[in-house]
């Protein structure tokens, strides 16, 4: 049997093939901890859900762009050749671009897609777009889109933090105490964006416990910490950790234990932040009683937490969770307050961190290094939108919108082309999204399976799987770099998402701008020479193309200790950090500035719309936390086999508590119908007490799956959470997404069982001979 490399996000694998077909999967040797995501490769990429030629739907293809909009997701494909898709395609965009402008092209295309730096679809569609005169794009993340904007104001940007987190091996020597918020959850430690050589997450925490570090965790959800940790284990209502924070500051200042001298010397703003804390301003002490009241943890282990923190060398962790949530910008903000508090940031294990084990990279001891990637050019388009305001661009064309103290205007969208993400997966509140689909004329996407997001496509042109190309797979904090070789034969006729726009651009005469005139291995040879140059430059040698490519793989040499914000510390002159003032600001006159009630001058508990505590309980009396999934990227091989055994009733699974259960007559494996008045799906039960009463947590990434395809507000059968959740900005500041602040109500599903049909393709009217194009 011929063995061949693979990569992915969730790490490296060796795939054995006998007569084309994929017939077992091996985790790379040097993984000390290979995640089993890997194993949906065996079924999952030569599965029948798999998209095989490009496709039409019918009235689309029939009638053209803007037909029958409201039967997006409802009406069978038509399958059509290659050189007519291109046509077909090509056309359109010059239509578009002709009577509107490029900016009616929406082209963010937000998602994770695969690993491999030249096939990565963000940077193919990008380049594309911006060859044809630009594109209108997103700005941020869904991971940390709140903390993107408002940590340059307090810190610095949340990419320049991550990549100088302190290590797993400085922890190890020095922290004393960990405090987390949201846990340091070993499931979402499987993933790196772009790629994992060794998953370290696990070792590095365990060895923290060996050598004596204390583990104390607030969290809605036991497991999101390995029980090897040992963790003192906390359960906050969600939402509520900014009146936690608040509560360990005040007990500090109260006490006289916060830091004066660091204050001082590295931070702005405290004494207009003080009157608050202490309540001087609204007659409310943010004391540890207050914080009680407002979250269920006792005030007695806020304040005895407090003296703690103070005395032991404390990492102050919180995970990127809670900041996507109804004013997300306050939590990270009030985690760096209260860390400066403490006085110890830039001190070996001290200091605060943004979530650890969050991905493999975030604690991993790297190197920093910037890899090579596809050139994406110049786009002429200024029209942007925060990432997780899709739904309004296309309901409010022409609307402004308030982003990071300035005032902005959708423009008017024609057009919407994805490539390497999945709205229906990642945005909040999909019947929204469903209406706010029917909106532009055309909707073209590039996908590998007929998931939620290709049914709702009108052209759908599908694209190969890693396994079914060359690539280069190396990523920001990690060492590997792999050479990955085609190993099996792409499904059907997909194409490279490369061959694909190179096929476009050729229509629309822009074929040698976009290739450069080169193939895909000549792609990869160009930029394994610049990544030898970047290394030369640090005086790290690596080999020729040749050498690599039939080693397979190369390292890089192993990274120094890091301490976050340690050069700060040392010389807050010499390395000021790209704030306003160049220090910490724990008050901001920037944002101040900006006068909005959402995100004040300093961090605030704002209660946020749906939580424990709003009137909206009584008829909605769960907090729903929709968290990363265990078994899956995202939405990603989610018909794939890791993530289908894990499965309850043949649905995604939901987990409630004992007394919740009981409360509602609930047993183990009854399929649920979980709902509010944005929507409603259906999940498989399971009951344990590793949730708080109140809560239940239900994964994303189950395809969404509507009893009546096309139809806003239908019944989702397969639980995916985001028809529940809420579509607004975590404030005006940020405008980042809320998934984490929804409130949801669970009974038993007693009418029939809908089966679960989203995992097998819908309607293809094959050949096109029995449908004539105009
Ligand atoms: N309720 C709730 N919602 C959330 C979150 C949450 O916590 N709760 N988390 C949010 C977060 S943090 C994130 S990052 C987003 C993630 O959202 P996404 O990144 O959009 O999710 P993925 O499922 O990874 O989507 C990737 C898509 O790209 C396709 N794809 C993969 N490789 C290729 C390729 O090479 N070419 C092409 N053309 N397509 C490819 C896959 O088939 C898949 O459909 O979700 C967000 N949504
Ligand atoms: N296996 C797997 N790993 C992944 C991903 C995946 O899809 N699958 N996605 C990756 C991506 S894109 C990202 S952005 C990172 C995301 O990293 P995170 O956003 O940190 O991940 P989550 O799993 O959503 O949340 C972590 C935990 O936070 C807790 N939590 C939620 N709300 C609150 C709250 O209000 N307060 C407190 N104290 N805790 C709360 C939940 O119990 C949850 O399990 O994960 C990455 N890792
Ligand atoms: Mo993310």
């Amino acid at each position: 049997m011929e063995k061949a490399l693979t990569a992915s996000h969730w790490g490296t694998y060796y795939l054995s093939i006998e007569d084309g077909q994929i017939k077992s999967v091996e985790p790379h040797r040097e993984d000390p901890d290979p995640s089993p995501i890997g194993q949906s490769f065996l079924d999952g990429i030569q599965h029948p859900c798999r998209v095989k030629k490009p496709a039409v739907r019918k009235s689309y293809l029939e009638q053209g762009p803007g037909v029958a909009t409201h039967k997006r997701g409802a009406e069978p494909f038509v399958e059509i050749e290659w050189d007519q898709a291109f046509e077909l395609v090509g056309n359109e965009l010059n239509r578009v671009r002709q009577q509107y402008g490029n900016q009616s092209i929406f082209a963010g295309s937000y998602g994770w897609a695969s690993a491999g730096r030249f096939h990565h679809a963000p940077s193919q569609i990008h380049r594309f777009m911006n060859c044809i005169g630009g594109y209108t794009k997103s700005v941020n993340t869904y991971s940390y889109a709140a903390s993107e904007v408002i940590l340059p104001h307090v810190v610095g940007s949340m990419s320049w933090l991550l990549n100088q987190h302190t290590s797993w091996p400085v922890l190890e020597k020095h922290c004393e105490l960990m405090v987390m918020f949201g846990g340091v959850a070993l499931k979402n430690g499987q993933i790196n964006a772009g790629g994992v050589g060794r998953h370290s997450a696990k070792d590095g925490l365990l060895a923290c416990k060996r050598a004596g570090t204390k583990f104390v965790n607030f969290s809605p959800v036991r497991d999101d910490v390995d029980q090897g940790l040992e963790a003192v284990h906390y359960e906050p209502k969600p939402n509520t950790d900014v009146s936690i924070m608040l509560a360990l500051a005040h007990t500090l200042y109260e006490q006289g234990l916060h830091d004066k001298a660091f204050l001082e010397q590295y931070c702005v703003g405290f004494e207009k932040f003080e009157p608050y804390l202490t309540g001087k301003v609204d007659g409310q002490p943010k004391d540890a009683k207050w914080a009680a009241n407002i979250s269920g943890v006792d005030a007695t282990v806020i304040s005895s937490l407090a003296v703690e923190m103070a005395r032991k060398r404390t990492m102050v962790t919180a995970s990127w969770s809670l900041q996507r949530a109804d004013h997300g910008e306050q939590t990270h903000w009030m985690l760096v307050v209260l860390a400066a508090m403490l006085g110890q940031i830039g001190l070996p294990g001290g200091g605060f961190g943004l979530g650890y084990a969050g991905v493999n990279g975030v604690g991993h001891q790297f190197r920093d290094f910037t890899w090579a990637s596809l050139d994406q050019g110049v786009n002429k388009v200024a029209d942007f939108i925060p990432v997780a305001r899709i739904s309004d661009l296309l309901l409010k064309p022409g609307q402004s919108f308030q982003y990071n103290g300035q005032s902005y205007t959708y423009p008017d969208t024609k057009v919407v082309y994805w490539a390497g993400g999945n709205p229906f997966h990642h945005h909040q509140d999909l019947n929204r999204l469903l209406k706010a689909w029917q909106q532009p004329d055309s909707i073209i996407v590039h996908e590998q399976t007929w998931n939620a997001l290709s049914r709702h496509a009108d052209i759908v042109l599908p694209a190969t799987m890693t396994a079914e190309r060359n690539d280069i797979v190396c990523a920001k904090r990690d060492d590997y770099v792999y050479a990955l070789k085609q190993a099996v034969v792409p499904v059907g006729e997909a194409r490279n998402d490369y061959d694909i726009f190179g096929g476009i651009a050729d229509v629309m005469g822009k074929k040698d701008e976009f290739t450069e005139d080169r193939n895909e291995k000549e792609w990869l040879q160009f930029l394994h020479a610049r990544n030898r140059q970047r290394a030369a430059a640090q005086g790290i040698e690596i080999p020729e193309f040749d050498v690599f490519w039939e080693q397979g793989e190369y390292l890089l040499p192993e990274g120094p200790d890091l301490i976050l914000l340690e050069a700060f510390r040392r010389s807050p002159e010499a390395s000021p950090l790209r704030t306003m003032s160049g220090k910490l600001e724990i008050f901001s006159e920037r944002v101040a500035s900006f006068e909005l009630a959402s995100c004040p001058g300093h961090p605030t508990w704002l209660e946020p719309k749906e939580w424990l505590g709003a009137e909206l309980v009584q008829k909605f009396p769960l907090h729903l936390i929709s968290n990363q999934p265990a078994t899956r990227l995202h939405s990603q091989f989610d018909h794939g086999q890791t993530s289908q055994r894990a499965k309850v009733s043949g649905r995604e699974a939901l987990t409630i508590s004992p007394q919740d259960a009981h409360d509602r007559a609930l047993s183990v494996g009854d399929v649920v119908k979980v709902y509010n008045d944005r929507g409603a799906t259906l999940a498989g039960l399971i009951i344990s007490d590793k949730v708080q009463p109140g809560v239940v947590q239900l994964p994303t990434g189950a395809w969404y799956d509507p009893v009546e395809p096309g139809i806003i507000g239908s019944l989702d059968k397969a639980g995916n959470p985001n028809v529940l959740t809420r579509d607004v900005g975590s404030s005006e500041l940020g405008q980042g997404p809320v998934a984490h602040s929804t409130l949801v109500e669970i009974e038993k599903y007693t009418s029939e069982i809908p089966e679960v049909t989203i995992y097998t393709p819908p309607e293809i009217i094959r050949g096109p001979e029995t449908i004539k194009a105009p």
